[in-house]
């Protein structure tokens, strides 16, 4: 482990008192001072925009359209040249009701797109929940582990991501897609997704990943229903220091294209509007997130995202100086 990994008799190093944050942050809605992201990532001044190229026939909002493996890479390299600071590669569909593929079959789906992304120079994450797999995405070039169970998944993740010392992102999960939307019961969204993500961060950490590389993600649609989609996108601040006041996690926000959004834009007989149709949507979320504070924004199509954190940074500096620091290393 490295920086202030250690764990003494004080507790967890990002437990209360450890780093603390300005006056009057817990409880804000806002994360007046964007944590800054991990290190061997791009750290631009602004929310990042990871894209996303599901290698699967049967992703909800993209699934099919990029399945071979010439086409993600081209789909990848598209959304790099579009601003996409990150590509998320992905060979497990996890729309909710969705079964499980082999390891070997998903493995097969993403090493080579993995490969050819990261040798074009491109910063790719591996989205997956199996350590075999993160392993080998590591050994063809990904740079981040983005792993939606937390750990909870595969109990060898944690340990296999502490030793490559990559950043992870630890996002909130009760189950797998087949189970997931019976446990969407909350009686305090906000505080029920804070309390399991620090006890995933406790287990993190305790198999070895180093805090200053974990980001959280409260897990947009996974075990939620659309009210406490809403309820977490707008406690950010909260989701990032764990519901306490100590040390402050990156945020990512996975909103893009997710039945939420086609709820909300639901047509006049109820209908919920086609993702598809939602990408605008995905783009003023992205907007109203990464003013918040949000550190990444995880989208389908990339453009008029990327255009949205320009214009969201432009708001945090001229909202003055602590909504605009934070962030702003050079490596990566
Ligand atoms: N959502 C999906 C897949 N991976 N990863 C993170 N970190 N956060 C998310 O919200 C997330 C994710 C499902 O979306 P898709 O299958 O439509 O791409």
């Amino acid at each position: 482990m490295t920086s202030d990994a250690g764990m003494g008799a004080a507790g967890p190093p990002y437990g209360p008192g450890h780093a603390p944050g300005p006056p009057g942050l817990p409880n804000a809605p806002d994360l007046a001072q964007r944590p800054p992201g991990p290190p061997g990532l791009p750290s631009p001044a602004r929310c990042l925009v990871m894209g996303v190229v599901n290698v699967t026939p049967d992703s909800f909002s993209d699934g099919g359209s990029w399945f071979g493996a010439d086409a993600a890479i081209a789909r990848g390299l598209q959304l790099a040249e579009q601003g996409a600071d990150i590509v998320d590669v992905g060979g497990e569909s996890t729309r909710p009701g969705a079964q499980r593929v082999p390891a070997d079959e998903e493995l097969r789906r993403v090493e080579p797109v993995i490969s050819g992304l990261a040798r074009a120079g491109v910063p790719v994450s591996v989205d997956t929940m199996r350590a075999e797999v993160a392993q080998a995405a590591l050994e063809v070039g990904a740079r981040l582990v983005n792993d939606v169970s937390g750990g909870l998944a595969d109990p060898e993740m944690p340990r296999l991501v502490g030793q490559a010392g990559v950043p992870y992102v630890v996002m909130h999960w009760r189950g797998h897609s087949h189970q997931m939307q019976d446990r969407a019961v909350y009686q305090d969204v906000t505080g029920e997704v804070c309390a399991e993500l620090r006890r995933r961060v406790d287990a993190v950490v305790a198999a070895g990943v180093d805090p200053a590389l974990i980001i959280l993600d409260p897990g947009l649609g996974f075990a939620k229903l659309a009210e406490h989609n809403w309820e977490l996108l707008t406690h950010l601040a909260d989701i990032s220091r764990l519901g306490g006041s100590g040390r402050a996690f990156p945020v990512m926000i996975g909103a893009s294209r997710k039945r939420f959004l086609g709820r909300l834009l639901a047509a006049a007989d109820g209908s919920a509007r086609p993702f598809a149709g939602c990408d605008d949507a995905t783009v003023a979320v992205t907007a109203l997130a990464a003013a918040a504070g949000a550190w990444c924004c995880r989208v389908h199509e990339v453009p008029a995202n990327a255009d949205a954190v320009r214009v969201a940074q432009a708001w945090r500096e001229a909202a003055g100086p602590a909504s605009s620091a934070g962030t702003g290393r050079d490596a990566g």
